[in-house]
């Protein structure tokens, strides 16, 4: 039986670096090849092999496929919601060709297995915010969410028309110590550790009271591994699944750093990434995910706080 052998498209990336040493831990270094336009952090480029890639060039893709003899792409490229209302068209035409390719490659059998992720951000102002269902109304109001609700479009159609054993999950805000944050709505919630290391205090670009769904990087990385483990026949969903573990403001998030750090303090100016936060849901319903992969989150926000503090004072140690 040929041996798994797994191309990262966006390796650099928040979650693709992150995912990327996870798999290497699981399949071997050398059958995981990492890719990006740009290089990756010292532990992602010394652990095994990669490639400079544009993830909307597809003969440079399909020419890595052909090389590496890929079975299972993680195309993990994409321009988060705050950086894609700066520059639609651009965000449009990497976050659909770049999917586009790697379908096209599958439905032509020169690669078996795709993931490719979705985001709450498919939700718009017209949602239930509270439990949002795995199926409702999705008028995304953002160029991210649009992108992401078409993607998951053509997920399922390249599914049901072309048998494209492609796997989806919708990720809520996703906060990790490992990477610096890259243009989401979400971010604000990765620099605050940063801010409250740095100067003990920090500016919110969200108000006190935006509730979100949220998830420590732990759990996005195992919820991504285990659905794309999990039997064909269990996956059920085939354009993209809720997933969920835990929902604050940025009050709550303010007042677990105050636990650890009694002087923190916190200021609130909004700015256009408000419009944003405030058309997505507050709370997801990801009980689809639990009955058809076992999916359950173990980072709650006690934990994850305590998780950032020690993995940025770590870094802090590695850095000097
Ligand atoms: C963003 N972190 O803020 C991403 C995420 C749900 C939000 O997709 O754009």
């Amino acid at each position: 039986m040929n041996s798994k052998k797994i191309l990262i498209i966006g390796a650099s990336g928040q979650i693709g670096s992150e995912l990327s040493l996870k798999l290497r831990e699981l399949y071997g270094n050398d059958n995981v090849v990492a890719s990006d336009i740009k290089e990756g952090n010292e532990e992602l480029m010394s652990s095994g092999p990669f490639e400079i890639a544009d993830a909307t060039d597809q003969p440079r893709i399909e020419a890595l496929i052909e090389q590496y003899k890929i079975t299972d792409v993680y195309l993990m490229a994409a321009m988060l919601s705050g950086t894609a209302e700066k520059m639609p068209m651009k965000a449009w035409d990497l976050n659909m060709n770049s999917l586009f390719i790697i379908l096209n490659l599958a439905k032509e059998k020169k690669i078996e297995k795709v993931y490719w992720p979705s985001s709450i951000a498919v939700f718009g102002p017209t949602t239930p915010k509270q439990d949002t269902p795995q199926t409702t109304i999705m008028e995304p109001s953002t160029v991210y969410g649009i992108s992401k609700q078409a993607g998951e479009r053509w997920c399922e159609y390249y599914f049901n028309k072309y048998g494209v054993d492609v796997r989806s999950i919708r990720y809520p805000g996703i906060i990790s110590y490992k990477t610096l944050p890259g243009g989401g709505t979400t971010d604000y919630a990765i620099e605050i550790f940063h801010e409250a290391l740095k100067t003990g205090t920090y500016t919110s670009f969200l108000s006190e009271n935006t509730s979100l769904p949220m998830m420590f990087m732990e759990d996005a990385i195992k919820a991504t591994i285990d659905i794309m483990q999990a039997p064909a026949e269990n996956i059920k969903v085939r354009s993209s699944y809720n997933l969920a573990a835990m929902t604050f403001t940025p009050k709550e998030l303010a007042s677990e750093i105050k636990k650890q750090m009694p002087d923190f303090k916190i200021s609130y100016v909004p700015d256009f990434r408000q419009a944003i936060a405030d058309s997505w849901p507050a709370s997801i319903d990801d009980s689809e995910a639990k009955k058809d992969w076992n999916w359950d989150f173990e980072y709650d926000l006690e934990k994850l706080t305590t998780a950032m503090f020690e993995g940025l004072k770590v870094n802090a140690v590695k850095e000097n």
